[in-house]
């Protein structure tokens, strides 16, 4: 054991902008590496913790292995030291995903019976990475979830006044090599242990799943997978889980090498950045793919989120989540005996709804973002949930998790294939969606995603929706002029969330219009953007009638985009004739 390191107190001043988001604090590499822009934020979440989840504590500190996680990571080893933390757990190289933090929290007990109450997250999930590009950091608590509006307001708050922070002045710890760092101080010893990022996640998805079916399924000849990992941290997950326990071949893998810049792109598993599976899978248009995947998937640069992909046939997201519930206590053995009940964000569209109706279960709608899903399922209220933005997930940890929806999709195929496995024609994904429609009806969805707009003119295009909303009979006015053969709007509003748990209210989530078919206009403006803003528009069209699901979604929603982009005068506000990305 060295000397025993000494603890620096340092003279500091507050940061401007360091309000954590939907998801943690992102800014611009170059931001973080600005003077104490990172020790504040730090020190700050320090201290807006009960001193006993500091002091002597068990933290994990990890990430998806982008640009600058590596300095980081030895900078929150030695404020972690300075503060009176035991123990830091760091996944080998750094590298653990946002769903596999949860997992630790939850599961892993150290060599000493310690268990971990806390994680700084390093990532930016789906927003690019590199020198140029942006990092990110969040803390996540005891139960494995993010940290809830009140520890992060109180994050922010500290931010704006503080004065100091503590460090020590220990060497670096070589994160490349498993195995635990002992340090003596004058108020005892402090580890670090590096461990395996995958074996806790992978047990436990062993213990969630039935491995065997799965095993089976791809083995069939008949059945093909590709899965995408962008170079995020999914890669490390995948190659275990799909290949080594599953029995997939190597090449089902692209782009599963962890890489501080994502390979230059944005690892952001949809149908515009997710290029090179969207081609594999005779998706796109004049694509000429001979012989695509069965089934093809992707998860973002974190790994919480997920894209689920038929041979060339698309899963949004929100009937991803609601045909997973449907099939969960047939398929998945976790929830054998039953579901506690399901969620979705507001903006997520209604096809969980109508499961939740039909199998007679518990049902909440929650603000975007998985911190709101976490208190349901502390309580025992609820079993899946999923967002719009390729998020899947259920309380067997509290964040989202991409391989855990994978896995699931593959569990499904596996039950609707298994005594299939040698017939003439394997049941494919695009079969189990449209069987789904014509059970419970289509909920035609897209999303528009105008990013880095102007700042100012997105709140005021924001401001002019609430505004306008004062009077229905104008609203329907207005729509009337636009498009005679769209329904009236029946409900205007912001939509408000009243924790049914603890009682918090949560205000201002996303500007509603609702019509009497059933369809919906959502508008929101981002929270993990790092420029500029992004405004996201929702646009949901429900349809029953079993001969009318089979259309291109783009073109039946095109009389409804035509009323919302007319409505909110988008091209006015913004400047922008087309949105940056289309879901
Ligand atoms: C977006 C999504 C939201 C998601 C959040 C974090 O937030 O809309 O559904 O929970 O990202 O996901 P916003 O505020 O930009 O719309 V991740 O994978 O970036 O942690
Ligand atoms: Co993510």
């Amino acid at each position: 054991m060295a000397a025993i390191f000494q603890i620096f107190r340092k003279e500091t001043s507050p940061c401007e902008g360091q309000k954590p988001g939907t998801s943690g604090l992102r800014k611009k590499v170059t931001v973080f590496k600005q003077p104490n822009y990172l020790e504040n934020f730090v020190q700050a979440t320090f201290n807006a913790l009960p001193s006993d989840k500091v002091k002597g504590a068990t933290l994990v500190v990890s990430g998806d292995g982008r640009y600058f996680s590596k300095d980081a990571i030895q900078v929150i080893i030695k404020m972690a030291a300075a503060n009176g933390v035991r123990r830091v757990w760091v996944g080998q190289n750094g590298l653990l995903s946002t769903p596999a933090v949860s997992a630790v929290i939850r599961e892993r007990v150290g060599g000493d019976g310690s268990k971990a109450t806390g994680a700084f997250i390093l990532t930016a999930s789906h927003n690019p990475g590199g020198p140029h590009e942006d990092f990110g950091i969040k803390y996540n608590m005891e139960n494995g979830g993010p940290a809830p509006e009140g520890v992060t307001d109180k994050i922010y708050a500290n931010t704006k006044t503080i004065k100091e922070y503590f460090i020590a002045d220990l060497p670096d710890v070589d994160i490349s090599i498993i195995g635990v760092t002992s340090f003596l101080g004058h108020e005892g010893s402090f580890d670090v242990d590096v461990f395996d990022s995958t074996s806790d996640y992978v047990k436990l998805m062993k213990s969630i799943f039935d491995f065997n079916s799965i095993q089976k399924l791809l083995a069939s000849p008949k059945f093909t997978f590709c899965f995408d990992a962008l170079h995020g941290v999914a890669g490390i997950y995948a190659k275990r889980i799909f290949v080594e326990e599953l029995g997939a071949d190597e090449s089902s893998l692209i782009n599963c090498t962890p890489k501080e810049d994502f390979g230059g792109g944005h690892p952001d598993p949809n149908l515009t950045y997710a290029k090179e599976l969207v081609a594999r899978m005779g998706l796109g248009k004049g694509n000429t793919q001979a012989e695509p995947p069965e089934f093809g998937a992707a998860a973002d640069g974190d790994a919480d989120r997920n894209m689920i992909l038929g041979k060339r046939f698309f899963v949004t997201p929100s009937d991803s989540v609601a045909i997973i519930a449907a099939y969960a206590v047939q398929t998945i053995p976790y929830f054998a005996s039953g579901l506690k009940g399901v969620a979705r964000s507001m903006p997520t569209s209604a096809a969980l709804d109508v499961v939740a109706k039909h199998l007679n279960l518990k049902f909440f709608e929650v603000p975007t973002g998985w911190k709101f899903f976490g208190n349901l399922m502390d309580a025992g209220l609820c079993s899946i949930c999923g967002e719009e933005s390729f998020g899947t997930g259920s309380d067997h940890i509290r964040e989202k998790d991409g391989i855990w929806a994978v896995l699931a999709w593959l569990s499904i195929l596996a039950f609707k294939n298994k005594d299939n496995l040698n017939g003439e024609k394997l049941v494919t994904v695009e079969d189990i969606v449209c069987q789904h429609w014509a059970t419970y009806g289509r909920h035609y969805y897209t999303r528009y995603d105008y990013e880095n707009v102007d700042a100012g003119a997105a709140k005021e295009l924001m401001a002019y929706l609430v505004n306008l909303q004062a009077s229905l009979p104008d609203v329907n006015n207005i729509i009337k002029g636009i498009r005679s053969d769209v329904s009236g709007v029946i409900q205007a509003d912001e939509f408000e969330y009243k924790d049914p748990v603890d009682g918090s209210i949560s205000k201002h989530q996303g500007i509603r219009y609702l019509f009497e078919d059933g369809s919906r206009l959502v508008f929101r403006l981002s929270g993990t953007g790092s420029e500029g803003a992004t405004i996201r528009l929702y646009i949901e069209q429900y349809e029953k009638d079993s001969s009318k699901i089979g259309r291109d979604s783009q073109e039946a929603l095109a009389p409804l985009v035509e009323v919302a982009l007319k409505l909110s005068k988008m091209q006015e506000f913004t400047g922008r004739s087309a949105p940056t990305v289309i879901t």
